[in-house]
């Protein structure tokens, strides 16, 4: 499966490309408008979001809302383009540290830092939550799910005994109540944060940085769970799953550090700390008591929950500024200031769900066949029953 996406943030829309989708899914187009709204929630975003109420159209690629297996193209009207459209356009010449506007113009040899915004904006990243949706779409025929929440803002991190066994290999929100308690209330919470406590003290950080005219960032945790051993490949350096997944997660705007389970002090640890000792029972086959690894070993899933960690840098649009350089004047000045968010941090935990589930997508496609759902279904259930008969 491949995707293109296009649009600028205040032009008449968004617009995305799906290459090679199976055939014979049914797209559940309320749950990609759910997704999108998903997107834009969030305590800390700006002004532009109770604008937008970001909705799917789609143009090709459906009959009766199955896929046929065609391009899938679809568009995201932007709302604001209507105050936009006989706008003057200001001339900008002050770049935001942190933000692509002083690469962008060098690169583009553009005379006016308004165009590189317009389409390094982070709003670009709605068109690959519309994909996430149809991934995920794809994905819940196996039983797989993926899922994520905010793990910290600023300086407040939620309690890690507060998530005490909430979270496991075989999590499923549709056949375990327990699970789809602890999902919804994800779901339900402002920040994505499943510890109330620290939530209360996140919310009391943006508030307190909105004054401040600053801006904050955090991390959030990724998961999959219910992908058998040996989905990606050790035998070549680009075929590697992590790889994989850790560039289609550092390529969301903002992210600056991935790592998979404890990859973050992996190095701290001896050898027979870190690595999950194997066990074998008769109901579980192979399985780890830890998961230090995230889910991948030797590039490939081994059964495990794949789990991601996201480090999130804060916004570079603040209303305070930061020093910067006139790129007319060459004399020293405060960087952009204008409508922004002060904190994006739960729309990237969004964001990470959805570009984890486009490269699981493609996983599948190269293990089990691209063309058409019944056929991957097939090739699935064999490989599942291969394994249980090791
Ligand atoms: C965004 C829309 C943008 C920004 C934000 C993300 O809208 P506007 O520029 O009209 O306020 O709110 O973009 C950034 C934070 C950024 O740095 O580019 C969206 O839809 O997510």
């Amino acid at each position: 499966m491949r995707f293109l996406t296009a649009g600028e943030s205040h032009g008449e829309a968004l617009c995305g490309i799906i290459s090679e989708y199976p055939s014979g899914v049914k797209i559940d187009i309320d749950f990609i408008n759910s997704e999108l709204s998903k997107r834009q929630m969030g305590f800390g975003r700006g002004m532009r979001m109770s604008i937008e109420s970001d909705e799917i159209k789609i143009l090709s690629g459906l009959r009766d809302n199955i896929t046929t297996g065609a391009p899938i193209s679809f568009l995201i009207y932007n709302k604001d383009f209507k105050n936009w459209e006989n706008k003057k356009v200001d001339l900008i010449t002050n770049p935001r540290p942190g933000h692509a506007d002083l690469s962008g113009k060098i690169k583009y040899r553009l005379s006016n830092i308004r165009d590189v915004i317009e389409r390094s904006s982070a709003r670009e990243t709605a068109v690959r939550v519309a994909i996430g949706a149809f991934s995920k779409l794809f994905l819940k025929n196996f039983d797989i799910y993926v899922f994520s929440f905010v793990e910290q803002i600023g300086n407040v991190k939620i309690n890690y005994q507060v998530l005490e066994n909430k979270i496991h290999r075989n999590f499923n929100p549709e056949k375990n109540k327990k699970d789809f308690e602890f999902l919804s209330k994800i779901e339900n919470s402002l920040l994505r944060c499943p510890d109330e406590d620290a939530e209360k003290k996140m919310l009391d950080l943006i508030t307190k940085t909105i004054k401040e005219g600053n801006s904050l960032g955090g991390s959030v945790k990724v998961f999959a769970s219910g992908l058998p051993a040996g989905l990606g490949s050790y035998i070549q350096w680009d075929l590697r799953l992590d790889g994989k997944i850790a560039k289609s997660i550092m390529s969301i705007p903002s992210v600056k550090a991935v790592s998979f389970g404890l990859g973050e002090i992996a190095g701290d640890l001896k050898g027979t700390q870190f690595h999950d000792k194997i066990y074998y029972s008769k109901k579980e086959g192979f399985y780890r008591k830890t998961n230090n690894a995230g889910g991948i070993e030797g590039g490939m899933t081994n059964g495990e929950l794949i789990e991601i960690k996201a480090v999130i840098k804060p916004i570079p649009t603040t209303n305070i500024g930061i020093r910067t350089v006139d790129i007319k004047t060459k004399k020293e000045t405060l960087s952009l200031k204008e409508r922004s968010d002060v904190c994006a941090v739960p729309s990237v935990s969004v964001i990470s769900e959805s570009m984890l589930s486009i490269e699981l997508v493609n996983e599948f496609q190269l293990k089990f066949g691209a063309d058409n759902l019944e056929e991957i279904t097939t090739n699935f259930k064999n490989y599942i029953k291969y394994i249980k008969s090791i």
